[in-house]
């Protein structure tokens, strides 16, 4: 009996950033103001004033104190001779939405369907994440929770590795001016955990998830499965490989199912889902800059800009290449996070292929992907693709 398994396809976790915490609300009466001792006065010395809560003192890059009270009661600290100043608080975020570089080099931002200008208007297409689950209330995702379904460990589809949620944000994180935004901006994200939180799953889970996928092949355009496997392509109907009998009927039911080349550069012929003829299969394109060129310099690890990813499988089996370096994307607990690997060049193509759904709803998954190729763009430098190969470079201005 074979005991294998598969696991998400990503290098390493390069960079976390956190996302501000919401503010606390004052009540009726009371607001927010932040409040400035003059030299020489001490801070508990001021801070015994009725009507004045205090929530933080600051002794050492500024001496005062923050606290909530009337305006009336801060117009009269204001007139204290012992006070240097009395300013209501505000409110910060991050400044504005970051375009991922990756959202850039693949001209998403050019998409009259994507409509990337920072308002959130959404396409209008559900796409499958067969993965570690998704951060099931993330702000910055359209996750449809009432699609979720959990094969693997835990008691929800939620995300507890963060895997998934990055590749639901490439995908179609909202263009609401914060955090990022995806390749088809708050496409209905469907997670279908397979993945534990360690980023491992049987095949037989997967296969749980195809499962699910294809019951719901009336409403989900595209699956997205960044993770791989050892194994070998066979014909469908030969029932050598029951995880792609279950593919090839999940196709067949009208679902385009786009997939990660892997991450062991080596020939992509011997891992699945890669190796079977009816997926997309994604290789990686190293770009740091979101422009086309080359030359701009590493950021979160070494490569070279514009060219084949040194960990990128590939072979014939891969159909396209979409950056997957240094990729910007949600993570769990509401956060953001940079990591790399053909898992996140994988929801690239899927977030391209759920625009191109959006509006030719009846093009079948074979369709799909030769409108993917034909759009795509040889405009990158293929000098160390291993292979002789040199596929298209995906391109979604058109779409
Ligand atoms: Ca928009
Ligand atoms: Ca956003
Ligand atoms: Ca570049
Ligand atoms: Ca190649």
């Amino acid at each position: 009996m074979r005991r294998l398994t598969v696991k998400a396809l990503f290098a390493a976790v390069l960079l976390a950033a956190a996302m501000p915490a919401a503010p606390a609300i004052a009540d009726a009466q009371t607001s927010g103001y932040i409040v400035l001792l003059k030299d020489g006065v001490s801070v508990p010395s001021v801070t015994n004033l009725a009507g004045v809560t205090v929530d933080n003192l600051y002794q050492s890059a500024v001496r005062g104190y923050s606290a909530r009270m009337t305006a009336a009661t801060a117009a009269r600290l204001a007139r204290d001779s012992r006070i240097a100043l009395v300013q209501p608080d505000g409110v910060a975020s991050i400044a504005a939405q970051t375009l991922p570089t990756g959202i850039d080099r693949i001209d998403a931002e050019k998409s009259p369907t994507a409509k990337i200008n920072g308002t959130d208007e959404r396409v209008n297409v559900d796409v499958a994440v067969i993965d570690t689950g998704v951060d099931l209330d993330h702000p910055d995702l359209n996750v449809y929770t009432a699609g979720a379904k959990n094969c693997s460990t835990g008691r929800s589809a939620d995300d507890g590795n963060g895997h998934g949620t990055h590749v639901s944000g490439t995908i179609g994180a909202l263009d609401n001016g914060s955090g990022v935004v995806g390749v088809a901006p708050g496409a209905r994200i469907w997670p279908v955990r397979v993945l534990n939180n360690q980023g491992s799953g049987s095949f037989s889970a997967i296969i749980c998830g195809i499962d699910y996928v294809t019951a719901h092949a009336s409403e989900i355009e595209v699956a997205n499965m960044s993770l791989g496997g050892s194994g070998s392509d066979s014909a469908c109907g030969s029932n050598k490989d029951a995880m792609h009998e279950a593919i090839c009927r999940s196709v067949s039911a009208g679902v385009t199912y786009v997939v990660a080349a892997g991450n062991s550069a080596a020939n992509s012929s011997t891992f699945v889902p890669a190796t079977y003829e009816e997926v997309i299969t994604v290789s990686a394109l190293a770009d740091f800059n979101g422009q086309p060129g080359g030359g701009a310099a590493s950021t979160c690890r070494a490569d070279v800009d514009d060219t084949f990813a040194d960990f990128s499988n590939y072979g014939a089996d891969v159909d396209i290449i979409a950056p997957g370096v240094c990729i910007l994307s949600t993570w769990k607990g509401g956060g953001y996070n940079t990591i790399s690997g053909t898992s996140m060049a994988s929801p690239h193509v899927a977030g391209a292929a759920a625009l191109y759904k959006a509006t030719h709803p009846s093009a079948s998954p074979s369709a799909v992907k030769s409108a993917l190729q034909s759009a795509g763009t040889t405009n990158w430098n293929s000098a160390t693709d291993p292979d002789g190969t040199h596929e298209r470079l995906l391109n979604v201005a058109s779409f």
